[in-house]
């Protein structure tokens, strides 16, 4: 069958077939049509100029400036970095505002969720807490962290101290501490404009000292200011998949990224009037589900369902039960709109900053957020009566979302001894192999949800602990990965240390900003002991095995400058040019401890991820790992567990393609 191919959800199978009855467009028929430009796909394509654009293949090796391959695609790929840190950093400033509205009162509705927390974030500003009331702290804590934008007077972004001080030290020693967040994305717009920048490698330097801005920057606030105002996630139980619409309530999607209107919402479909106005146009209730990483952040908060991921937008408007899709900015298809068209879903834009040609404009500010989530409410119930032609797949997912860095820390010791340490004995110990954090987004030009299952199978199989954000993370929802029971599908060491500390093997830790999260696990473990001093000392990895976002590459360089080893599956945006792609990975190595690598096939893309670790658990002189130490004969039989299989367990290695 041609649409099992397309990926490895049933649901999205039994949708794909009700889109194509009822002529609505997704971006699986769309990718069958759009090719990528095989030279812009490789990174060959320079369009930084009206002299061209011009394209480094064949015989033609130069552009018209002279600009050689090498220049182009680290150009590229650094103008692509610049866009991903500028998203989630222009993400952060949204949330500091918000931040600085309900500190000076004009935000009704919403409150200071995690006061304990504001006061440990103006700790890393250097504001002094005692004695201040919690909003005339957010207000202080608002306005340093905006300060963070523009160049800082001490020179360098204040959260560079959450890192270990060998890191610290070796970003100055590099000239890769950012100085501010805009600056290093505006400096990496004008070094990339025609004539400016000319050496690949000193592109790529600056690259990644504006993804490190993003990572210890932007994004690192963004899920603080999160925390503080809508509170920090603890293991929280929800469902995921299409099956979270339901037939007889009023259906509302919350799509994109930013929380702020998306906690409103969550007040606003629970009060009464609404709930009266929708029993009386014939619906039980008002039923609200997210996709995406807003729907990522209410998950973890809320236990609010998750209805799918990046590729699934336009097939949940096919069930014909969405009354309302409500997205604010990043990762929206443009198509739903035209599949809008085709049913009585309406289509409605928060953002002041992304509106779709066609759709609803309700651009909301703090001060207006939850009138205008009580708007949307009520247009959704007013819609409901235009329903016709329902069909929601009878297939859900139980999971425990929640993983906050917080959580972590604290149920390894509770209140009083929370610490890294039994992690990290697990990991001395070969119980546990070594880490892993498999992120990022889904990609029409491969098999939705297929590499990010199986490598996260993979991996807990052969005892390594797994942490998941974004869209990944919702593949694992779909996919019964977030449950205690995939502790079955585990290696015998990994599964004896969740059971102990009462953990699944595979950690919901939220939304693509919360990548950050996993940084701080790396640093606490590095401050531990045990496991070296830094993350580049750390048996751990990053994959983002179906990657499409700018935001992802930026997230694998700051994750790379922060020391650790990244793998991105699908293919390479500088396969062109070997010699970017050495800088990348051996080049980045030598200066910073991690790179970024590109690997296709999935099964490649375990063994690397396992060589890796392997590789730092030698050099921290570990013992070698032992996938049998650990297991109980009769118990347990290595190799017997996932139902999942099409092919040979241990028969993938490097060395085959
Ligand atoms: Ni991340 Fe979230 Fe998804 Fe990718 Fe897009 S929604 S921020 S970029 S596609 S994970």
């Amino acid at each position: 069958m041609a649409e099992t191919r397309k990926t490895i959800d049933p649901a999205v199978v039994e949708l794909l077939q009700v889109a194509k009855n009822k002529g609505i467009s997704t971006p699986f028929d769309r990718a069958e049509v759009t090719k990528p430009c095989p030279i812009g796909r490789d990174g060959s394509c320079c369009r930084q100029c009206f002299m061209g654009p011009c394209r480094l293949v064949g015989k033609t090796l130069v552009g018209v400036c002279g600009a050689t391959q090498e220049t182009v695609q680290a150009r590229n790929m650094a103008r692509m970095i610049a866009a991903g840190a500028a998203s989630h950093n222009d993400h952060s400033r949204n949330m500091i505002l918000a931040l600085l509205a309900v500190g000076e009162g004009k935000a009704p509705g919403f409150e200071i969720k995690d006061e304990k927390k504001l006061r440990k974030v103006a700790g890393y500003f250097g504001i002094k807490a005692d004695g201040k009331g919690k909003e005339e702290l957010a207000v202080e804590v608002a306005k340093a962290a905006l300060a963070e934008f523009s160049t800082r007077e001490s020179g360098e972004l204040a959260y560079l101290k959450r890192a270990t001080p060998k890191r610290q030290a070796l970003w100055r020693k590099l000239g890769m501490a950012p100085r501010g967040i805009d600056r290093e994305v505006v400096e990496t717009l004008h070094r990339t404009h025609m004539g400016t920048d000319q050496d690949a490698e000193h592109l790529l330097d600056q690259a990644l000292r504006c993804a490190l801005s993003d990572g210890w920057g932007g994004s690192m606030i963004a899920t603080d200011i999160s925390d503080i105002l809508f509170g920090t996630p603890g293991p929280t139980a929800a469902a995921g998949n299409y099956g979270v619409l339901k037939e007889d309530e009023v259906n509302i999607v919350i799509h994109g990224h930013e929380p702020t209107l998306a906690e409103m919402m969550v007040v606003a479909v629970v009060e009464k009037e609404a709930l009266e106005l929708a029993r009386a146009k014939g619906a039980k209730g008002i039923n609200l589900v997210g996709m995406c990483c807003s729907g990522n952040e209410l998950l973890m908060r809320h236990g609010v369902p998750i209805m799918g991921n990046f590729l699934q937008q336009e097939l949940g408007i096919a069930t014909g039960a969405i009354e309302a899709m409500v997205v604010d900015y990043q990762c929206i298809m443009q198509g739903i709109q035209a599949a809008a068209e085709h049913t009585h879903t309406k289509i409605i834009t928060v953002s002041p900053k992304a509106h779709i040609t066609g759709a609803i404009a309700m651009d909301f500010e703090e001060p207006n957020a939850l009138e205008i989530a009580r708007k949307i409410v009520r247009l959704a119930i007013d819609n409901y009566p235009n329903r016709k032609d329902v069909h929601i797949p009878d297939i859900m997912d139980r999971v425990v979302v929640g993983f906050s860095h917080e959580y972590i820390a604290y149920m390894q010791g509770g209140v009083y001894r929370e610490s890294f340490r039994p992690l990290n004995d697990a990991i001395m110990q070969g119980r546990i192999r070594g880490a892993a954090g498999v992120v990022g987004c889904n990609n029409a030009q491969v098999v939705h949800d297929e590499a990010i299952t199986n490598v996260i199978k993979e991996l807990i199989h052969n005892d390594v602990l797994v942490v998941t954000t974004g869209c990944n993370a919702v593949t694992c929802a779909k996919q019964g990965l977030l449950t205690p029971e995939v502790m079955d599908y585990a290696g015998p060491g990994l599964r004896e240390v969740c059971a102990a500390i009462g953990i699944p093997p595979v950690l919901h830790m939220g939304s693509c900003v919360d990548n950050t999260r996993i940084l701080t696990v790396l640093t606490q473990m590095a401050t531990e002991g045990g496991l070296g001093e830094d993350i580049d000392d750390l048996p751990a990895v990053g994959i983002a095995p179906e990657w499409m976002s700018e935001k992802a590459l930026c997230i694998g360089a700051y994750f790379a400058a922060s020391g650790a080893h990244v793998i991105f599956g699908v293919g390479s945006p500088v396969a062109n040019s070997p010699a970017v792609a050495k800088m990348m990975t051996a080049g980045w190595e030598a200066k910073c401890g991690g790179s970024l690598e590109f690997i296709e096939d999935w099964r490649r893309i375990v063994a690397r991820a396992l060589e890796l670790i392997d590789g730092k658990r030698k050099a921290l002189r570990l013992e070698e790992y032992d996938p049998q130490r650990y297991a109980l004969k009769g118990n347990y039989m290595p190799g017997d567990a996932l139902p999942f299989e099409e092919y040979a367990r241990g028969s993938y290695s490097l060395a085959k393609k």
